[in-house]
């Protein structure tokens, strides 16, 4: 499969993909073995707010890369109910439009609850259209909390999108996300109310000055009409090239692999934890505690003990 997969198939590519995800027997075997053939795909992470135009965008930087012949992989991580029935059909009208174009390969993931993590799941799921030799790898999630920030420290870009008419709003966005935007679009300004948001940004970035020294640019665009589409392209280029000159990619590549051990970590031991204990132990313990016949400090620490050892 993974001979198969590096040739380019996109039938052991789809395969390799919901091995990993759905953490179908081998699926940590076939990381391991994908390992060694990452580390090549540029990863773009693109969120915004519900409807701001962010599957309309990706599927144009899609046209624009294919076009400068660069083989495209999309992650688009579906949003949270109630937006999702209408993300799942926008994203499949748009794919048809790519089905004749293997150089294109679309993948929605609606894995809240999913049994890795979502952001552990899309990193890993990332990871196998690296290993598949795809240029570029954008993922889309909906910036409304913790997971889409978790999800676009994965990206070496980070683009948020933003629309005329949030006023206010743009405050709202979650305050992590703000920071880690390498790059502001202002989609659909072909409505009024662009300058504003475009004031509200600016008014944000005076507050905080940024480690990396980047001032991450505004761009304006109308997506489903295509304009803008080569500006926002441009401003990858430049905070790509700006992070080459300053060597500053390998040191925000150890930060994010920091963040990914850790959870890693917590998802192993966690696991091993959860065999020592089964579930009917687990309330048989609660049980105990709840009734005062046991500490739940010691009680942890010696299922932790185990676990590390197991
Ligand atoms: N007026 C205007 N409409 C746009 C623009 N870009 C996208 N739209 C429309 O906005 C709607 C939502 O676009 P999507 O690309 O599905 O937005 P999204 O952010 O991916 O939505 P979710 O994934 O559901 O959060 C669609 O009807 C698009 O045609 C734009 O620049 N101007
Ligand atoms: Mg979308």
């Amino acid at each position: 499969m993974i001979e198969q997969l590096r040739a380019g198939n996109v039938r052991a590519l789809a395969r390799a993909i919901s091995t990993v995800e759905n953490r179908a027997p081998g699926w940590a075997e076939l990381l391991k073995a994908l390992f060694p053939h990452t580390g090549k795909a540029q990863m773009l992470g693109l969120t915004g707010p519900p409807g701001a135009g962010k599957s309309t965008l990706v599927d144009q930087l899609a046209h624009f890369y294919r076009k400068n012949n660069q083989t495209v992989g999309i992650i688009a991580v579906d949003p949270t109910s109630p937006y999702t029935g209408g993300a799942i059909l926008g994203d499949r009208i748009r794919m048809q439009d790519h089905f004749s174009d293997p150089g294109i390969y679309i993948r929605s993931m609606a894995t809240r609850g999913s049994l890795g993590g979502l952001a552990r799941t899309t990193a890993d799921v990332s990871t196998v259209l690296d290993a598949a030799g795809r240029d570029l790898v954008m993922i889309e999630t909906v910036g409304v909390g913790q997971d889409e920030v978790d999800i676009v420290r994965l990206a070496n870009v980070t683009i948020l999108i933003l629309v005329p008419g949030m006023g206010d709003d743009v405050q709202t966005i979650k305050a992590g996300i703000m920071e880690i935007a390498d790059i502001f679009v202002i989609n659909k300004s072909d409505r009024e109310g662009a300058e504003h948001v475009e004031r509200e940004i600016r008014t944000l970035q005076s507050l905080a000055t940024r480690r990396d020294g980047w001032t991450p640019p505004i761009v304006k665009t109308v997506a489903s009409q295509g304009t803008g589409i080569e500006e926002v392209a441009g401003a990858i280029a430049d905070y790509e090239s700006y992070l080459q000159k300053g060597n500053l990619a390998l040191g925000k590549s150890v930060e994010n692999w920091q963040e990914r051990l850790i959870e890693m970590l917590r998802d192993t031991l966690l696991e091993r934890a959860r065999k020592q204990v089964g579930d009917g132990q687990l309330s048989k313990l609660a049980a105990e505690v709840a009734e005062h016949k046991r500490d739940p400090y010691t009680l942890v620490e010696e299922i932790a003990a185990n676990a590390a050892r197991s």
